[in-house]
């Protein structure tokens, strides 16, 4: 759980990101609450749509010990400053002990948050903009629609059907998580992906879990969930509402042609 706002402010991690939407940011939002550690949260910050936009600006060149980045989310901790998600969950998942530091492990680890990350993160926003993030859904509706039928019935089964084999391995270990028998930063990677994919297509979601074939994945949703620190931050007011983000809700993106 993140802590009270008097003692967050003197915490050291900084997330940047836009306000609004839960977004790329909400993974990382979720393994400082899982660890109890606090972190500076701009979008939750006055001018938080212009903090983010200053360091996406063409004129942000970085300093003498950051490149610039390209887009939010980004992680400030100390003079270090990095984006792409998958790299600022490899930086802090051994620090919040939510991954081993070395071995084999980091790099499992990495190629499953970059799995999940392409198929409940990636593939759910090409739904709503298959042809141009630059364009409204409106001027790409017709595309939308073919590409999110192909996302319920192929991408996501196939998906799911592979975080599964994940938990049917032997490398899962015991206890239901993904990775080495306890729980690591890469299920809280599934538990907001599904999550925000169940957001989008509630109906879709809801028969893949009744069918019964994904059993050990909604296992997963369902513990993370009732973790104290992540079931905390969920009822709190921090937990954004899904809006206009990554994952949105277009009730004719569930729907088929006669
Ligand atoms: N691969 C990057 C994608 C970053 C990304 O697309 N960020 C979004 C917000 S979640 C954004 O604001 N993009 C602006 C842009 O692409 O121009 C990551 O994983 O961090």
């Amino acid at each position: 759980m993140a802590e009270p706002e008097a003692k967050r402010v003197k915490t050291e991690y900084e997330l940047i990101y836009w306000p609004g939407i839960p977004g790329r940011g909400e993974v990382v939002r979720l393994l400082f609450e899982e660890a109890g550690v606090g972190y500076i949260d701009t979008a939750k910050a006055a001018k938080a749509a212009p903090t983010t936009l200053s360091y996406m600006a063409a004129t942000n060149l970085g300093d003498d010990k950051n490149p610039p980045v390209f887009a939010p989310p980004i992680l400030k901790h100390g003079e270090l400053v990095i984006n792409q998600l998958p790299n600022i969950l490899l930086y802090l998942a051994p620090k919040l002990g939510l991954a081993p530091a070395s071995g084999d492990a980091v790099y499992h680890l990495n190629a499953i948050a970059l799995t999940i990350l392409d198929g409940l993160c990636v593939e759910v926003h090409e739904t709503h903009h298959p042809i141009a993030t630059d364009k409204y859904y409106e001027d790409q509706k017709e595309e939308a629609k073919l590409r999110a039928k192909a996302f319920r019935e192929q991408r996501l089964p196939r998906y799911l059907t592979y975080v599964q084999r994940l938990l049917d391995g032997e490398k899962s270990g015991e206890g239901g998580w993904l990775y080495g028998g306890e729980l690591t930063y890469v299920d809280l990677v599934l538990f907001q992906c599904l999550d925000g994919t169940q957001y989008a297509f509630p109906k879709t979601v809801e028969k893949l879990r009744k069918e019964g074939k994904h059993d050990g994945v909604f296992k997963l949703y369902d513990a993370i969930k009732e973790r104290p620190n992540i079931k905390a931050y969920l009822e709190s007011d921090r937990r954004i509402d899904y809006a206009d983000g990554i994952w949105r809700h277009y009730p004719e993106l569930e729907e088929d042609e006669e």
